[in-house]
């Protein structure tokens, strides 16, 4: 086995608050004005990453980006100090000086979409850095995000990075959130399966088909291995603003609910035709609403392969977060799954509370990128977790955040200069140089 699957996490960063702000996520807008806690969130987040690692599977994290993000408050036309800059968004548009202080950047499952070499027409690895043009506060990440992965991935000779896509809307994209590779072993050349959707009832659709056509193109994806699906408009009106809320995809297994797409059969059959290895591992409707779905994160899993088993196609591990344990009907289907004859022999719930009360779980919480040992080798290994750099984020966790952050808070600049001095101290830690806008 040369190729091994490295999960990113993103590490939740030092301003984490609730602003609701992503119409269409009904966490995000039932905790609206609620008091943060970015301190706990972080360390739940570490936790999470713990138990992967103690589980045999390669762990890496991205960092955090700067918020407030100054850079565009000034371009749209806040002047003066750093902290005159704060006080007169905070007066004049709060809800802005909200978007430019997200933490948003914690959920990597929308940091981008990653192509793994065997799968791409040059044999290298291709990254696209979402746009996420849906909302303003995610579509402000690209630009760092885009940066942060050519930093990590920084080798021509293996990684290949294209520009988050351009015309906004037009061609709105989510990253990994709507995307799984489905393979018998990481070794073998994938099927890629994007989801798209259409602008629902109730809520809009973020993740254009057009947007996923051109990732696919750009990725130089044989269109033999390539799959495009759409999202039932039920799901995204029931709080499936992405799809990684309704199935997750791992090796040769589909894990997902049976109301995910529009056309359900005609999604299985086109999976069977392309990957005819995948099992589907399918939640029916009448035991597992979609409302138990989006409120327990059944399916924001992170569905694992354990390293013994050797290989994408062998014993997997699923990562739920613990509301799944608590809601009786969800936790009865995953034990029965378990109990049945199918790859998934293991569960283990986890606590990331802080990040599910803004619609995050286990899944999102993640970027998936399967290496060679030659490739792995090549990325940056700060950015790759062992039992020293955790710790180490760790105590740097503890040193600079907030147990607490209440929404008049963003209005005081000692927050945001706690925030830089965590940053700064984060990418002295990283040896990134100075590499946010507000070091430039
Ligand atoms: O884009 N929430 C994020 C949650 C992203 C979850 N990611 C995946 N499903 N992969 C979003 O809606 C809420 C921020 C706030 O309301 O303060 C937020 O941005």
């Amino acid at each position: 086995m040369n190729y091994s699957e490295y999960n990113f996490d993103g590490l939740i960063g030092p301003t984490h608050n609730y602003a609701g702000l992503s119409f269409g996520n009904i966490a995000s807008a039932t905790n609206a004005g609620a008091a943060s806690n970015p301190k706990e969130a972080a360390l739940q987040g570490l936790a999470k990453m713990r138990a992967a690692m103690e589980m045999g599977l390669k762990q890496g994290f991205l960092p955090p980006q700067d918020r407030p993000h100054l850079k565009t408050l000034r371009a749209l036309g806040f002047s003066g100090t750093d902290k005159q800059i704060i006080e007169k968004a905070a007066k004049a548009e709060p809800q802005l000086l909200a978007n430019c202080y997200a933490a948003s950047t914690m959920w990597t499952a929308n940091a981008g979409t990653v192509a793994p070499s065997p799968d791409t027409g040059d044999g290298k690895v291709h990254f696209t850095a979402a746009n996420l043009a849906a909302n303003f506060h995610r579509s402000i990440e690209a630009d760092t995000t885009s940066r942060v992965l050519k930093h990590i991935f920084k080798d021509e000779k293996y990684f290949v990075h294209h520009p988050p896509l351009p015309g906004g809307m037009h061609f709105g994209d989510e990253g990994a959130a709507n995307h799984g590779r489905l393979c018998k072993n990481h070794d073998d050349k994938g099927v890629h399966l994007f989801v798209y959707g259409q602008d629902g009832e109730k809520f809009p659709a973020r993740q254009k088909l057009r947007a996923s056509e051109a990732v696919a193109r750009n990725h130089l994806l044989d269109p033999a291995h390539t799959i495009f699906a759409q999202q039932s408009t039920t799901a995204l009106d029931a709080g499936a603003f992405h799809n990684d809320v309704v199935g997750v995809a791992n090796g040769a297994v589909l894990f997902l609910h049976e109301q995910s797409f529009a056309d359900r059969n005609a999604a299985y059959a086109a999976i069977r035709e392309k990957a005819p290895f995948v099992e589907i591992i399918e939640a029916p409707a009448a035991a597992i609403s979609l409302e138990d779905c989006i409120k327990s994160y059944l399916f924001n899993s992170q569905l694992l392969t354990l390293p013994a088993s050797n290989g994408a196609g062998g014993e997997m591990a699923l990562l739920l977060p613990q509301e799944s344990k608590e809601n009786p009907r969800v936790k009865a289907f995953v034990d029965e799954t378990v109990s049945r004859n199918n790859p998934i022999n293991r569960v283990i719930y986890k606590n990331v509370r802080e990040s599910m009360r803004n619609g995050g779980g286990p899944a999102c919480l993640r970027l998936r990128v399967v290496l060679s040992e030659e490739e792995a080798a090549a990325a940056d290994r700060r950015f790759i977790l062992d039992d020293a750099k955790i710790t180490a984020l760790e105590n740097w966790v503890n040193a600079h955040y907030r147990d607490r952050i209440a929404p008049e808070d963003l209005s005081d600049p000692a927050l945001m200069e706690e925030s830089f001095a965590a940053m700064e101290a984060l990418t002295v830690l990283l040896g990134m140089g100075k590499f946010f806008d507000f070091q430039r």
